[in-house]
């Protein structure tokens, strides 16, 4: 009876240690997922520019060659992305809606919404 006792009990400590491992093995693709998504987050908004009380921001944003911008819409109607020289023309951006570009060549691009174009802004790409 004792003897059985005793290989219950260290069935249960190898069960233990088991759990830990597989706690382990858990844990670490998870921090580097959540590493990972922090890098995305941190490149995502680096990158984009928001719209907001009909203004873009910010309203100049310099960027290397290459770079994909992103327009957020978080005023609750539409507005548009237009580049004065049409290089790029968003659809109309809803709320929440965003539109992005990836700036192939340097330059300065001034854009405008399509709808009230008195918002503007502009892309520096070097
Ligand atoms: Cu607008």
């Amino acid at each position: 009876m004792r003897t059985l006792i005793s290989h219950f009990r260290s069935a249960a400590a190898r069960f233990a240690i088991s759990r830990a491992v597989i706690a382990a093995m858990l844990i670490g693709p998870i921090i580097g997922v959540m590493l990972a998504a922090a890098s995305v987050a941190a490149q995502d908004t680096a990158n984009v520019i928001t719209i907001d009380n009909f203004t873009f921001t910010p309203p100049e944003l310099t960027v290397a060659v290459g770079t994909t911008v992103k327009w957020v819409n978080h005023d609750d109607i539409p507005h548009l992305v237009v580049n004065k020289d049409k290089a790029f023309r968003s659809k109309a951006l809803d709320t929440d809606d965003s539109y992005s570009f990836t700036f192939a060549s340097a330059g300065t691009f001034d854009y405008f919404c399509g709808l009230h174009p008195h918002m503007v802004g502009k892309v520096i790409v070097k």
